[in-house]
């Protein structure tokens, strides 16, 4: 169904529950995608007071950090709803389990710092465009950090459910260029607080 971490050291603490797809969409999907990302009105994430460097368009459900919880957000536009049911495909979903939709920009020396994504959401997924990151999870093994760094390229796809998701923590270090993502979340249940 999708392509395991099986090529990587069998040293590395592969996070159980991560999935990586390189070539998940084409360099024309990606061109438009793109040119479509160019054209939200992104607005810089909110934390509090403070704005982080990536700026960000939610759809489907809108996540507000500042107090905690969830709020019903525009749909998920008609050129990201097949890249939704795509990922779906690909996880062995059941059609229309995806009802999130983040689309987050970094430009360069931006990121995103050590997080779990909330617990409203289940599975995750995440779309790389315009240029390459490392994706960072680190989890706590006695006093020491087990860490696991992957690669993730343009137009490739991660997924993360199970440890990789709950128990494992993820970052995103300054990215050297332009980076667009669009992260797919299913709803942890029906009963949205
Ligand atoms: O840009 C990404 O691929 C990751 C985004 C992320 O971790 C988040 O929005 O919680």
């Amino acid at each position: 169904m999708s392509a395991q971490l099986s090529f990587l050291p069998v040293d590395d603490p592969e996070p159980r529950g991560l999935r990586y797809q390189p070539d998940f969409i084409s360099v024309g999907e990606e061109q438009e995608l793109l040119a479509r990302l160019r054209a939200l009105p992104l607005v810089p994430f909110q934390f509090g007071v403070y704005e982080g460097k990536r700026r960000i368009a939610s759809f489907g459900w809108r996540y507000d950090v500042t107090h905690h919880r969830l709020e019903a957000a525009d749909e998920l536009p008609d050129w990201i709803a097949p890249f939704a049911t795509r990922v779906e495909n690909f996880a062995g979903l059941s059609a229309g389990a995806i009802r999130h939709a983040l689309c987050t920009e970094y430009e360069t020396g931006a990121g995103i710092g050590w997080h779990r994504d909330r617990p409203q959401f289940d599975e995750v997924f995440g779309l790389s465009l315009g240029s390459a990151c490392k994706f960072r999870f680190r989890r706590k093994a006695g006093a020491k950090w087990e860490r696991f760094t992957l690669n993730a390229q343009p137009r490739s796809l991660y997924g993360m459910s199970g440890e990789a998701r709950s128990v494992w923590e993820h970052s995103i270090p300054e990215v050297e260029a332009l980076r667009y993502s669009i992260t797919f979340r299913t709803m942890a249940n029906e009963r949205i607080a």
